[in-house]
């Protein structure tokens, strides 16, 4: 076991921070933090630091590398992830690492990348430099769990939003969208969607709510996830805000099967002209559209309604957090019941945090999977 000194902790808590700053930025790749440290006998300094860039490229290291010039001889550099071997879409960062002439690497986990997975620390030791693995390691699986989650399971880290109110519903049958929340949830929801690579409604909330889905908060515009409409008969409307923004931000509609009769091709032709993209999955077996979203380099996707897809997710097991956000609105007669409140917390989720939004409060948990 490697002794770590406060100043490791303190370099890598640097470098976890700087790779927050991307996430859901960065798809098909994992947001990655590296921090370039040394010490001539002064105390030790950062010369470097990057985040993998929005898009997925240039990774981190090469970009602290070049902020840091000729000072990256002889330093330490401390990732969150294990630095790439492979010659992908940019050369590999260990490379560039031994070429820079740093003499040490520490890294928070290794990558599960089959092109990768250990052969980055290997070539770095092979060029000489003291590499040291594990450091911070349980925030950095926490800061890198939705692309782990891909790599390991094949499918997206899954977030199920729910805004219930203080009566325990999510809406009321044909009132349109009901304000459950108030402005600093929303904002906040706003907020987690530019942290998501994809966010996904039934086909029922994308009629009642005609919801945009997009990341509307001051300077957060662009980072907008894929919005994904489980749309069994393909009824999205032409007029829907989605469809008449999917030409800005893309819109996948998920359809069971191929289609068969003429309205049903009709319908397709029309929402692909609008630019929607149609994706033909077996619905009532989430994990095949997950695998199919894994497989497009998704790695995180947030559900955000309504009550029968968030069954959905729940029934098939696939929620990995649940953040609850509770209202101080009654709704009373008419209300649409929420499978989950704070009452009622599914099997397998364990409490994590709570927060306040204005009045209303944001509950956390997780599910605990058996290691
Ligand atoms: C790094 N530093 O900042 C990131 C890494 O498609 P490519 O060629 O860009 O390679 C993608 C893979 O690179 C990805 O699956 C993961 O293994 C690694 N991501 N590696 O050294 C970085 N983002
Ligand atoms: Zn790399």
């Amino acid at each position: 076991m490697t002794e770590w000194t406060r100043d490791d902790e303190r370099f890598m808590g640097v470098a976890l921070a700087l790779a927050h700053r991307h996430l859901g930025q960065t798809a098909t790749n994992p947001s990655v933090g590296c921090v370039i440290v040394r010490d001539d006998g002064d105390g030790p300094r950062i010369v470097g630091r990057a985040v993998t860039a929005v898009g997925g490229r240039p990774h981190a290291e090469t970009q602290a590398l070049a902020e840091a010039g000729d000072l990256a001889r002889g330093a330490t550099a401390y990732v969150t992830l294990e630095p790439c071997s492979h010659h992908g879409k940019t050369p590999p960062c260990a490379d560039a690492l031994i070429a820079a002439g740093v003499a040490r690497v520490v890294i928070a986990v290794t990558d599960p990348d089959e092109r990768v997975s250990g052969r980055g620390i290997d070539m770095l030791r092979d060029a000489g430099i003291v590499v040291e693995t594990g450091l911070m390691q349980v925030e950095g699986e926490r800061e890198l769990e939705a692309y782990l989650m891909r790599k390991r399971e094949g499918r997206p880290f899954v977030t199920l939003k729910l805004a219930v109110s203080a009566d325990g519903m999510i809406g009321a049958t044909g009132k349109g969208q009901l304000a459950i929340t108030g402005p600093e949830s929303r904002a906040e929801v706003h907020r987690i969607r530019s942290e998501s690579d994809a966010i996904l409604v039934g086909i029922g909330t994308a009629v009642a709510d005609d919801p945009e889905l997009t990341t509307r908060l001051p300077g957060l515009e662009h980072r907008s996830p894929i919005r994904i409409v489980l749309d069994k008969r393909l009824e999205l409307p032409i007029g829907a805000k989605l469809v008449k923004t999917a030409r800005q931000v893309p819109v996948i509609a998920v359809s069971d099967a191929d289609v068969s009769s003429f309205s049903e091709q009709a319908r397709r032709d029309a929402l692909e002209a609008a630019g929607v993209e149609i994706l033909i999955c077996h619905q009532d077996d989430l994990s095949d559209l997950l695998g199919a979203l894994a497989t497009r380099g998704i790695s995180s996707l947030l559900v955000e309604g309504g009550a029968k897809t968030a069954e959905l997710f729940l029934n098939a097991g696939l929620v990995d957090r649940i953040l609850l956000f509770t209202g101080t609105v009654t709704v009373g007669e008419g209300g649409v019941a929420s499978p989950i409140d704070r009452m009622l917390v599914p099997v397998g989720f364990v409490y994590r945090a709570s927060h306040s939004f204005g009045n209303d409060v944001l509950d956390e948990y997780e599910y605990e999977r058996s290691s």
